[in-house]
């Protein structure tokens, strides 16, 4: 018998209203059932968006320090299962321990990072234009906020979404990714313990069609946040804004390194493999391209082959993994799919391209890293996102032109560029279309407090993680106070008289 959970829904844990449910599978062990979860629908979203509504009223007062508080509270005990947490993610979402724990470490950093923000949310005041008048300018909270978040960082980005929502004053109604329930479900646990008040946070389980689709269309909730594909990113973008929802979108991405011919090498190598197939390609930021010199192609290609080919594929549990599976069947088809299309495109495979089988391997979803080389900028392989562990290699003769094919994508979330050449980085750091650039460093390590986000398709402008994702979680306010006893005109008696 597999764990039973529950929805959480002003303060009990409860079962849906109609009693279906879903089963979370280990990806490594795909015989394994890590928990049973309510598949919710649009009654049970009703009920949390109520609670959320109600516990609004009061939460919005409670001064943001002692909102902050509270965060902190939880990441103290995020500190104190990070092990039991990571364990339990690796078995229902495949990646490497080492990974996981990195993965609770960016949900420990974010709440002490917002925790703090609670002790800061500057406004901003500017002298009135009248004598005895002052003139103030505030952030307050937004109200109910939606959170829809992927599986592929089953803990930091809920995290990264709810803990400022929740120091900001705003209540929350959390629909994580049906693949990753249970880590979902152990944030709530320790926002409960760490002594949230009744109805701050609701997590309604079940699928994007129906408890996704019900969060966004409802009217009485106020923003939505939402980390995912671009194709149903841009379908929330469009049904919420019917009811004028404010909406935050992290999407896809198409991230490239470049590595030019003065790079320091060995380096650039450790950058792209753990950039391509550190969690077995399923990040927003992974490097799903490798732009190459062509005076340094054959070689790093050599380089890179052998060591790609040596990774250890496994269950995340074991030691000395360092490559997972990929996120269930379907992710795996596509994966594959994708690997058709590079073939029939007339890329050039030179490693992987197929399932990855044997052993226990046969257990779960598992892909051999797969390498491309000879791509070209018109192909699919080099300009849709593919999430898994597919990397496609292009190769340039300049600078500029290494830049003009990293650009040449609709996405813009992550890139790297490998030069000891001090001009030609800060150059790249100019002229580079993305949200996040990397000098010498690899496409993914994004830390808490610093904004992350993309340009292009990769979302709609908005920034989580730092200080500006407070500017997506509150509306300013402003005030004007008159005391000078008369009734003053703003703009007719400033000049007027
Ligand atoms: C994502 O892939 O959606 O920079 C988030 C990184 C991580 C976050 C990735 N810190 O890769």
């Amino acid at each position: 018998m597999s764990e039973k959970f529950q929805n959480y829904i002003n303060g009990q844990w409860v079962d849906t209203k109609s009693g279906r449910t879903f089963e979370d599978r280990n990806p490594a062990r795909w015989d394994e059932v890590v928990g049973t979860f309510p598949k919710s629908s649009k009654e049970d979203v009703d009920e949390a968006v109520k609670a959320a509504r109600a516990a609004f009223k009061t939460w919005r007062l409670v001064p943001a320090p002692k909102r902050g508080d509270i965060v902190r509270k939880a990441a103290d005990l995020l500190v104190a299962r990070k092990e039991e947490i990571a364990r339990l993610m690796t078995r229902e979402m495949g990646k490497v321990l080492l990974e996981t724990r990195g993965d609770v470490q960016e949900g420990i950093d974010t709440g002490y990072y917002a925790a703090t923000e609670g002790r800061r949310l500057f406004g901003m005041n500017a002298p009135s234009e009248l004598p005895n008048k002052m003139n103030l300018s505030f952030r307050v909270p937004i109200g109910v906020v939606g959170v829809v978040t992927p599986w592929n960082f089953p803990m930091a980005i809920p995290t990264w979404k709810i803990f400022p929502a929740l120091v900001s004053g705003n209540t929350v109604v959390f629909k994580p990714a049906s693949d990753t329930p249970a880590t979902a479900t152990m944030l709530v646990k320790i926002l409960e313990e760490a002594g949230l008040p009744t109805g701050v946070i609701n997590i309604v389980h079940g699928g994007g069609g129906e408890v996704g689709n019900a969060i966004v269309e409802h009217t009485d909730v106020d923003a939505l946040s939402f980390t995912g594909s671009t194709v149903v990113g841009k379908k929330l973008s469009e049904v919420g804004s019917r009811t004028l929802k404010r909406i935050s979108l992290e999407l896809g991405g198409k991230n490239a390194q470049i590595v030019m011919d003065d790079a320091n090498l060995d380096l650039a190598l450790d950058a792209v493999l753990w950039g391509a197939f550190g969690t077995t390609g399923q990040r927003c930021t992974a490097t799903s391209r490798l732009i190459l010199h062509e005076k340094i192609h054959d070689m790093f290609m050599k380089m890179l082959i052998n060591r790609a080919s040596k990774l250890r594929l496994g269950d995340g549990l074991l030691p000395d993994v360092e490559v997972g599976p990929c996120i269930n069947e379907g992710q795996r088809e596509r994966v594959h799919s994708y690997v058709e299309i590079g073939r029939q495109e007339g890329a050039k495979l030179v490693l992987g391209g197929e399932a990855a089988t044997g052993g226990d391997l046969d257990l779960g979803w598992f892909y051999k890293p797969t390498i491309f080389d000879g791509v070209t900028p018109a192909m699919r392989i080099a300009v849709e996102e593919i999430f898994g562990p597919v990397l496609s290699v292009l190769t340039v003769k300049s600078f500029e032109e290494a830049v003009d094919v990293l650009n040449g994508t609709s996405y813009g979330l992550s890139s790297s560029i490998f030069t000891q050449d001090v001009n030609r980085a800060f150059r790249a750091m100019r002229d580079i279309e993305a949200g996040i650039t990397y000098i010498n460093g690899a496409t993914i390590g994004a830390e808490a407090h610093m904004p992350f986000g993309g340009v292009k398709q990769t979302g709609n402008g908005h920034r989580e993680g730092g200080w500006t994702v407070f500017d997506f979680y509150t509306e300013w306010k402003t005030v004007y106070v008159d005391f000078s006893g008369k009734l003053q005109k703003a703009q007719i008696d400033t000049y007027n008289q």
